[in-house]
């Protein structure tokens, strides 16, 4: 059976396994009757005691078929071809076709076997990163197992003996296959609800790459200067937005398999409580609120929230290099430099020249200036007011009075009345602020 084929029937049967766990679901019901591949898991897809299903924004869940009581599925590590954001591709590598590779969703106590095919130039394993599982089944090449051979197929079969947000990886060239793209996320629901019923479930992983201007692949000897930054292998504009509804209890699964750096990822318009990590749940009397949390490699952390202020919330890494774009890098410091005279005489030379950013770097983001070939230009992204000078590891929490009806590519708008704007010179007066005279 080749691989599209499994993958097909494959969709079928994970229909045919929700419907099992949530005989309203028509929607997977058909799927299921007419073999049609699966739609992306929808958050309206009901797990035991009202749990909604994962989705993963630029992602995928793995099939899972059902099979004598066992849950099989197929990981195919392969060279993928991927789509940072709108012009910025690069081949990486990764599983089905994607990095990262497709969200594996179990239930606690399910019995899973995994096929892993091998379709890499060089060997590879999957270690289940988190899940606590017989000692031979753990990944780890040479240590628990023979490395899988190219062309070869590897078989796990384990119980998931515990809920938990879990990730997957090579423990093969950890080095090249992770930085290449090799990660991806491992979600055990429990059987019934630990703590809050959630309306929204999402899985975002966070990654660094080194991809220079003008190369194939990324750089997996980078251990330092990386500069592409994602969430689920995207840059932003790249990253689909998280449409949340007002009011409506919203969990993100944050997991980290990046090479080198640990992440804070903040969050504006809200706070939010870590409900557990990779090694379980934390009891509520030790949780305590939020507005960033550092993501340390190797680690997942989970976080669950209410909105309760409509808009369009920035959710971003908090390290300023890591909310940027490619080109953002490795440029000379200028602000603050009078640059009329180098100007002046790099006219002579080359008419063109631009000194870039005495004034701080904001205004690169408005300048259409060209760039080369498949890398992410300075200019930002439009929004509603102006560009948007963040990239990389950056997204958009939308948070609307009904995320169903809610159209995701659209912005919020802000009554004017609460939106920033000029001030008005007689009210400055009135409140006794005087505005600077203009600097030099
Ligand atoms: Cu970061």
């Amino acid at each position: 059976m080749d691989r599209r084929h499994f993958i097909h029937i494959g969709g079928a049967a994970i229909g045919a396994a929700v419907v099992s766990r949530a005989s309203d679901s028509e929607a997977q019901e058909a799927a299921a009757q007419t073999g049609a591949e699966t739609p992306r898991a929808k958050s309206s897809v009901m797990l035991a005691g009202g749990q909604v299903a994962v989705i993963t924004p630029n992602g995928s869940t793995l099939p899972l078929r059902v099979v004598d009581g066992v849950k099989v599925g197929h990981l195919v590590a392969e060279v993928v071809g991927h789509e940072f954001a709108p012009g910025l591709r690069a081949e990486c590598w990764g599983w089905n076709g994607s990095t990262p590779g497709p969200t594996i969703e179990a239930i606690e106590g399910d019995r899973l076997r995994i096929y892993v095919s091998n379709r890499l130039p060089e060997p590879t394993t999957v270690h289940w990163h988190g899940v606590i599982l017989p000692n031979g089944m753990d990944g780890v090449a040479g240590l628990t197992q023979h490395a899988i051979p190219p062309n070869e197929t590897y078989m796990y079969e384990f119980t998931v003996k515990y809920p938990g947000t879990f990730m997957y990886h090579p423990h093969y060239d950890e080095m090249t296959q992770i930085a290449l793209g090799m990660v991806g996320m491992f979600i055990v629901h429990p059987k019934q609800p630990i703590g809050s019923k959630v309306d929204h479930d999402f899985a975002l992983m966070t990654h660094e790459w080194r991809l220079d201007v003008g190369a194939k692949r990324p750089d997996p000897m980078e251990m330092k200067d990386f500069n592409l930054l994602t969430f689920n292998s995207k840059a932003f504009p790249g990253t689909e937005p998280l449409v949340v509804g007002r009011g409506k209890r919203v969990r993100i699964r944050l997991g980290n398999l990046g090479p080198m750096d640990h992440h804070p990822i903040h969050l504006h318009g809200l706070n939010f409580k870590v409900t557990a990590t990779d090694g379980g749940y934390v009891p509520l009397s030790a949780q305590y609120p939020e507005t960033t949390v550092l993501v340390p490699v190797g680690s997942t952390r989970v976080i669950e929230f209410v909105p309760e202020e409509l808009g369009d919330w920035a959710m971003h890494c908090h390290m300023t290099h890591h909310a940027m774009t490619q080109m953002g890098h490795g440029l000379p410091p200028m602000t603050g430099v009078d640059s009329r005279k180098l100007e002046r005489r790099m006219a002579r030379v080359e008419p063109r020249f631009m000194p870039m950013g005495s004034t701080g770097m904001g205004a690169m983001s408005g300048m259409d200036m060209p760039v080369p070939p498949n890398s992410l230009p300075m200019k930002g992204t439009p929004g509603p007011f102006g560009s948007i000078d963040m990239g990389g590891m950056f997204t958009v929490l939308k948070v609307r009075e009904n995320a169903h009806t809610a159209e995701p590519s659209g912005w919020y708008e802000s009554p004017p009345a609460t939106r920033a704007g000029k001030a008005v010179a007689a009210q400055m007066n009135a409140d006794g602020v005087k505005a600077p005279s203009p600097g030099k």
